[in-house]
């Protein structure tokens, strides 16, 4: 069976609404954050100490996006991959590592400088850049996706969970009143999804300190 690993909010939440959009069985387990210094053991599971991890047939992942588009390759009767004939491919892809690489990284910055850190290690400077980076990054994501609903394909994919993250964590990170309205509207259509309240669900459901 699938086992992924989670903390409350985090990242790994991309892979967790991709298995309940699925449907598959799979163990979850809740680490406390952040499990490097919370969890030691975890270590000995993830070196990387980071979240997610997802262990499937065999194989291990730790990459939020990656682990979002192998399951949805892997379970093509969903319909939330583009195949690689498909002429909306490359904007799936991009739209897919974007919500990662290019929004999430300077959020996760934010998030160290303002809240993660000692009170002494904070950096309003780094904080202020970061944010205003992140934000404007989106809204040429959002002027990307041309008010079309979706990221590609004129339908829900794997791609609209990892940018539909970025703006989750952004809200949990009080930016929501700063988001551009293309980019609330986009994540209030996604987060009304069964699977995404299922998820929500279950993380609320198997919470740990
Ligand atoms: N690029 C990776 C980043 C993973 C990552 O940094 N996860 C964060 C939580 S959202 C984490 O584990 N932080 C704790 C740490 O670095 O110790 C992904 O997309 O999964």
């Amino acid at each position: 069976m699938i086992q992924l690993y989670h903390c409350d909010g985090a990242r790994s939440f991309r892979a967790l609404w991709m298995l309940e959009e699925l449907g598959v069985e799979y163990k979850l387990h809740m680490l406390p954050f952040p499990p490097r210094f919370r969890a030691p053991d975890y270590l000995e599971i993830n070196p990387l100490g980071t979240i997610p991890f997802m262990i499937v047939d065999g194989a291990a992942m730790s990459e939020s996006s990656a682990i979002t588009q192998y399951l949805a390759d892997t379970h093509p009767d969903a319909g939330l991959s583009v195949a690689a004939s498909d002429p909306a491919y490359a904007d799936y892809l991009n739209f897919l590592h974007m919500g990662e690489a290019t929004l999430t990284f300077p959020q996760t910055l934010y998030f160290r400088y303002t809240m993660l850190e000692p009170p002494e290690r904070r950096n309003a400077q780094v904080a202020a850049d970061y944010r205003r980076w992140f934000l404007k990054r989106l809204e040429a994501a959002m002027g990307m996706m041309r008010g079309r609903g979706h990221a590609c394909s004129g339908r829900f994919t794997a791609a609209d969970i990892s940018v539909g993250y970025a703006i989750k964590f952004a809200e949990a990170l009080g930016l929501g009143d700063d988001l551009p309205l293309a980019a609330t509207e986009y994540f209030r259509q996604l987060e009304a999804r069964p699977a995404y309240l299922r998820a929500m669900a279950v993380e609320r459901e198997n919470a740990v300190e």
